[in-house]
């Protein structure tokens, strides 16, 4: 399902605010290179572009025809992908920015506007945080680390910008499937845990919470382009049980009747919190419980259990909140039984929404370390592509096919009258 660009809107907010003109163009409902005219159009001397996973293609595709289009332009790219595998795209690119770059990518677009070249600017790149770029006249590779905020730094920002993204074709996309519109928001950043096949590219290990007051302010102006839920992005809302009962006890005083989800882990909730979370609006909780082995989940590091899922589960059920589960098959070093107690462990939990993924090895992520022979064209090129792009154990055929029917299983298990489902 859509959601605008986060990344993007805070940019934008914190270019406006340094006084720098900012044209936006979301290319989520769009022709990729139907930008292209009106950006010869209007010239513009920084041209940034967003990468995540399955973006990679698209934008390296977009990047060459700005480039010969709109030569003089300075190409900068930004986003989960550059920032752990930026030799991809620094020929491409003139700059690609790693890491959080709400701080360090205004203080380079006001440099870069102010000096005469590029090169210029680049004599001084100790200044820009997290930038990765060639230098143009020696060729050498210019490298700063990426800098994390802090949650002093993260308050201090503006709200992030939303004023130029196609709302109501984001809200129309969300009504017509799920009956209500949420807008992404974060209101936590980063995770601590150490799950072997997480990449968390952008924000990390360092967790931070955001004031309740800003959190407020945000959801006040996301209401205001006509939302009427939230999408929490954060990496695990539920990590501080303190920020999550803060957060529903403002929204049931500020803003009743709103719908929103979040991801969490299976543990560490307690009835009461649960409870808290349904009357502040909770519709749905996303739950990572990827294996019904514990001896899987050991592997992945992931230090949660079977058993403390299904409490989970059962807990957020009865309480009336929706739940859905994400797991995963064919992992590095379990076994074809293991794969089919997951899959009937799937049927049996009380779920009202499952989604299967084969493992990609994210890069910086320990899983990728561990296994061998990556394809050189690794990357999904669409969501949930589900592609074995490295030497497994197990055959994709198989693992699609059973995906298939599971997700047959399960839907049968939906229909009207039948409300139980059983094990296949
Ligand atoms: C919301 C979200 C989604 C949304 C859509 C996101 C969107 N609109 O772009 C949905 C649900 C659709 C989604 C889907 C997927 N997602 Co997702 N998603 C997220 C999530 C939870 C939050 C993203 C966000 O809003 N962050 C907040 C903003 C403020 O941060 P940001 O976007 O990173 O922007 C900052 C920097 O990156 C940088 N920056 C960003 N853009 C630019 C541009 C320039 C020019 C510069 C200089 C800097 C810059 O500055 C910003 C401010 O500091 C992240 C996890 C996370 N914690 O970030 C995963 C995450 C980005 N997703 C991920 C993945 C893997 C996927 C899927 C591939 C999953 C799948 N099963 O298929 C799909 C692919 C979607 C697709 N494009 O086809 C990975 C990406 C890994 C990677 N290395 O690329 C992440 C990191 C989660 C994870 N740990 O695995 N996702």
């Amino acid at each position: 399902m859509p959601f605008h660009p986060l990344g993007i809107a805070h940019l934008s907010a914190v270019l406006r605010q340094a006084g720098m003109d900012v044209i936006v163009r979301d290319l989520t409902f769009e022709e990729i290179d139907g930008c292209i005219p009106d950006l010869v159009i209007r010239q513009p001397r920084i041209i940034g572009i967003y990468i995540m996973l399955t973006m990679v293609g698209n934008a390296l595709m977009l990047a060459r025809k700005i480039r010969q289009d709109i030569p003089d332009a300075v190409l900068v790219c930004g986003g989960p992908l550059p920032t752990v595998r930026p030799e991809s795209f620094d020929r491409d690119f003139d700059i690609v920015f790693r890491g959080e770059a709400a701080r360090s990518f205004p203080l380079f677009c006001s440099d870069c506007l102010a000096s005469a070249s590029l090169r210029e600017v680049l004599r001084r790149h100790h200044r820009y945080p997290g930038l990765h770029a060639v230098d143009p006249g020696s060729g050498m590779l210019l490298r700063t680390p990426a800098q994390a905020i802090d949650e002093e730094g993260m308050d201090s920002l503006p709200i992030p910008d939303r004023s130029d993204f196609p709302h109501s074709r984001y809200q129309k996309a969300w009504e017509d499937r799920e009956g209500f519109s949420p807008a992404c928001i974060m209101t936590t950043y980063g995770c601590p845990h150490t799950c072997e096949f997480c990449s968390k590219p952008i924000f990390g290990r360092y967790f931070r919470r955001r004031s309740m007051d800003r959190i407020m302010e945000e959801i006040r102006s996301i209401r205001s382009f006509g939302y009427d839920g939230l999408w929490i992005g954060d990496d695990c809302f539920t990590l501080d049980p303190g920020h999550v009962r803060a957060f529903c006890r403002r929204m049931i005083r500020e803003n009743p009747g709103m719908r929103w989800t979040c991801l969490s882990r299976s543990d560490g909730i307690t009835p009461e919190d649960a409870a808290l979370m349904r009357e502040a609006g909770c519709k749905k909780v996303f739950f990572g419980l990827e294996s019904g082995s514990n001896d899987v989940l050991k592997l992945m590091n992931k230090n949660t259990t079977v058993e403390s899922a299904e409490r989970t589960l059962d807990l957020f059920s009865r309480c009336g909140i929706e739940t859905a589960g994400f797991f995963m098959v064919g992992y590095p070093g379990e076994s074809r039984e293991t794969i089919e107690t997951t899959l009937r462990w799937s049927l049996t939990l009380p779920l009202d929404e499952i989604s299967f993924t084969i493992p990609f090895p994210l890069p910086d992520t320990e899983l990728a370390k561990r296994i061998s022979g990556l394809q050189a064209d690794a990357d999904w090129r669409y969501e949930s592509e589900n592609r074995l792009v490295y030497e497994s154990d197990f055959d994709q055929e198989y693992l699609h096919k059973r995906i298939e029917e599971t997700y047959a299983l399960f839907t049968a298990g939906k229909k009207p009258g039948i409300t139980s489902r059983s094990s296949p």
